[in-house]
């Protein structure tokens, strides 16, 4: 078993596992040289050998408890039948975005009344084959896959593209509340048939990322996110699959999750990790929660932040080491890799002294 498998079990685990989200990415040479030979983004997501390759070098590179599928959350979108664009330097588009007014509401016929789930995996094989390749990679490492909630998806089809606010998401949940609805639940269907394949394929674990939660006033994100986000946890957990439920959202959002299903909740890292810990009780798993920035900065102030983190959450057992968001590309792999080795140290240290005392 792995230290993080046990971790989301409940299971008594010597050191505190640590894996850190958005880990393959532009910050490591390595990456940026297999997506050149991919060509470009959607390229590389579509080649599930260099797929597998990506996803395993922060293990092989850094010494990361667990791997990440690298992936996109966009492409179950563009699975349902939206265009998804990736323009060199720019962040992703879908040129056809929610119209209301519309009999179907996208730019593909797949996507009509009557969808059929199925439909999203059956065109994705080739992320269920990367994964099929890095499980034969990894040995004991786990593999985590991962799905965007359905409000963080809506959020893009409705605004095509990342806008500051996304007005016109809001503008649909508050002027199209029906067709909102509609859409919502389609989406869920998507992200729980995908996570669901991917299990399937290899996947120990699934994460869901609902990097826009935060946009949300907390009526809003009780009636447009949390049940979604529920629906999906449930499904997975009663498959008997780890769910760890992210949500960028604050100390609202994190309240709001812990009805969720999902046996982790991650934590961003505006949030308070003792009073999550105390808010969450003795038995839920928690992740995070570190802010991403520090592995921008020197090394004494990114180990000091990295003990403040374990000693806000305490000596209890159940927590996941990891930042509260993705790390960024400016971050250094040489000090990514000091922070594991540091992590490992002082998580066992305080493992040790809560057995002592
Ligand atoms: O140029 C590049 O190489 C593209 C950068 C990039 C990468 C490395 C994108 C485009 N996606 C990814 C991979 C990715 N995306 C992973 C796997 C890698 C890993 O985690 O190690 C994961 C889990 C995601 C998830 C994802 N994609 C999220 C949720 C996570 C989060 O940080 O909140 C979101 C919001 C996206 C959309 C997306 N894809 C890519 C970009 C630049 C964006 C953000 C667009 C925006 O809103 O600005």
């Amino acid at each position: 078993m792995s230290v993080f498998l046990d971790t989301l079990e409940g299971r008594k685990v010597s050191r505190r596992p640590l894996w850190i989200m958005r880990q393959a990415g532009r910050y490591l040479p390595q990456y940026k040289a297999t997506r050149a030979k991919a060509g470009n983004f959607l390229a590389l997501c579509g080649n599930p050998t260099l797929a597998a390759e990506v996803t395993c070098q922060p293990v092989e590179l850094l010494g990361v408890d667990a791997a990440i599928l690298f992936s996109d959350i966009l492409l179950v979108p563009q699975a349902m039948g939206f265009e998804l664009k990736f323009g060199e330097g720019e962040g992703p588009s879908f040129p056809v975005t929610l119209d209301p007014s519309k009999p179907r509401w996208a730019g593909d016929r797949t996507f009509a009344q009557g969808f059929m789930p199925e439909s999203v995996s059956s065109k994705l094989p080739h992320v269920y084959e990367a994964i099929r390749l890095c499980r034969a990679r990894l040995g004991a490492t786990p593999l985590i896959g991962f799905a965007g909630s359905p409000w963080t998806l809506f959020a893009y089809l409705a605004q095509g593209r990342h806008e500051e606010g996304f007005p016109r998401a809001k503008q649909l949940l508050w002027q199209e509340p029906a067709f909102s609805k509609d859409v919502l639940e389609v989406l869920t269907d998507a992200v729980i048939e995908h996570l669901s394949a991917q299990a399937r394929a290899g996947v120990q674990c699934v994460q869901v990322f609902d990097s826009w939660g935060g946009l949300l006033d907390r009526a809003d994100f009780r009636q447009w996110s949390a049940p979604y986000l529920s629906r999906v946890a449930m499904a997975l957990e009663e498959l008997g699959v780890p769910v760890i439920m992210y949500c960028k959202g604050g100390e609202g959002a994190f309240e709001d999750l812990l009805p969720n299903p999902a046996r982790c909740l991650g934590v961003d890292w505006t949030v308070d990790m003792g009073r999550a810990r105390s808010k969450a009780g003795p038995r839920r798993i928690l992740m995070g929660n570190v802010d991403p920035l520090v592995l921008t900065m020197d090394e004494g102030t990114a180990r000091r932040k990295l003990r403040e983190c374990l000693q806000a959450h305490g000596r209890e057992g159940g927590h996941i080491l990891n930042l509260g968001h993705g790390i960024t590309p400016e971050a250094s792999p040489e000090l990514v890799k000091k922070f594991v080795l540091w992590a490992r140290e002082e998580g066992e240290r305080l493992m040790q002294n809560s057995q002592g005392a």
